[in-house]
């Protein structure tokens, strides 16, 4: 499988074919997320922004129920379940596309499943140890994204000689323990992991270099929506006004080979990539008379 072309990303009972760039809707359920935090933690409010999202054109829906931002406090097991497995069973009896969730703990993983969640998004990349068994067995989506260390130390960790190779090979070792666990190759998505244990030069590199990333064969995730460098590059913009920077990052990662864009803004990532995709698919043999 190539990360571009017309092949799929199987998830539970779906393929989400990659012909098109596939978008990501982000829904937080969780009191101090960064762009977004506290508004979506009831059920009225949470299905609400997750139909808008489907309307715009989302391909699937990410619940998470921890914040990942950098030097954020964990929560419990049984406080993130709360936070995430109601909410998928809502979502799966409620809308069109798949439900992924957003996990690094494996007990979570398995409860949203047995709800319903179509893939998980580990951020740890299957650092929990029984992580692997609970995806094999429920033959599911799997996203593997690049961190270093945890949210509360990860920003210690951005020490690189060659951000994007390094990034490849410790993706890479993860990906052998997916597949080695039974998950199989189709249901694998990788992702750079945009903001954790990356400085601000860095993701950019890592943008810019995302084919190194493509080379490994499977379709390739970004999730740059509103983040720090954005922010910092705008002169310091407020997390919610970074929706422009955001579709920026994500149609140069398309251009890069990425097919999968986490966003929290929907609709104008959407009509973006729609754009772009186009673009690109225009053969640069044609040429211009001049
Ligand atoms: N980023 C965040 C959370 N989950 N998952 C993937 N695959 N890739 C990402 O880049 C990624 C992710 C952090 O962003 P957000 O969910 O908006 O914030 P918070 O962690 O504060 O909830």
């Amino acid at each position: 499988m190539t990360g571009t072309g017309d092949a799929g990303w199987r998830l539970r009972d779906s393929v989400l074919s990659l012909g098109r760039p596939l978008v990501m809707g982000i829904l937080n359920a969780t009191p101090d997320s960064f762009s977004d935090g506290g508004r979506f933690r009831s059920a009225g409010p949470a299905l609400a922004r997750a139909r808008r999202m489907v309307d715009e054109g989302a391909d699937l829906v990410d619940v998470g129920g921890e914040s990942t931002r950098p030097g954020a406090s964990q929560v419990s097991v049984a406080e993130e379940v709360d936070r995430v497995v109601p909410l998928v069973r809502l979502l799966k009896a409620s809308i069109s596309v798949p439900v992924s969730v957003d996990t690094r703990r494996a007990e979570v993983a398995r409860l949203a499943l047995e709800a319903g969640a179509d893939a998980v998004n580990d951020v740890s990349a299957l650092s929990d140890p029984e992580m692997a068994a609970v995806v094999a067995s429920h033959g599911c989506g799997l996203v593997l994204m690049h961190m270093r260390g945890t949210p509360a130390t990860m920003q210690s960790m951005a020490v690189y000689g060659d951000v994007a190779g390094e990034v490849a090979e410790e993706l890479s070792e993860r990906l052998g323990r997916a597949l080695d666990a039974g998950i199989e190759a189709d249901r694998i998505a990788l992702d750079p992991g945009i903001g954790f244990a990356k400085t601000a030069e860095q993701n950019l590199e890592l943008i810019a270099r995302l084919d190194v990333l493509v080379r490994l064969g499977h379709p390739v995730l970004v999730g740059a929506s509103r983040k720090a460098f954005i922010g910092r590059l705008l002169g310091g913009i407020a997390a919610d006004e970074r929706d422009a920077g955001t579709v920026g990052a994500c149609v140069v990662g398309l251009a890069r080979g990425a097919r999968i864009f986490r966003v929290h803004e929907v609709r104008a990532a959407r009509h973006a990539l729609d754009v772009a995709d186009a673009v690109l698919r225009i053969p640069a043999a044609i040429g211009v008379a001049t």
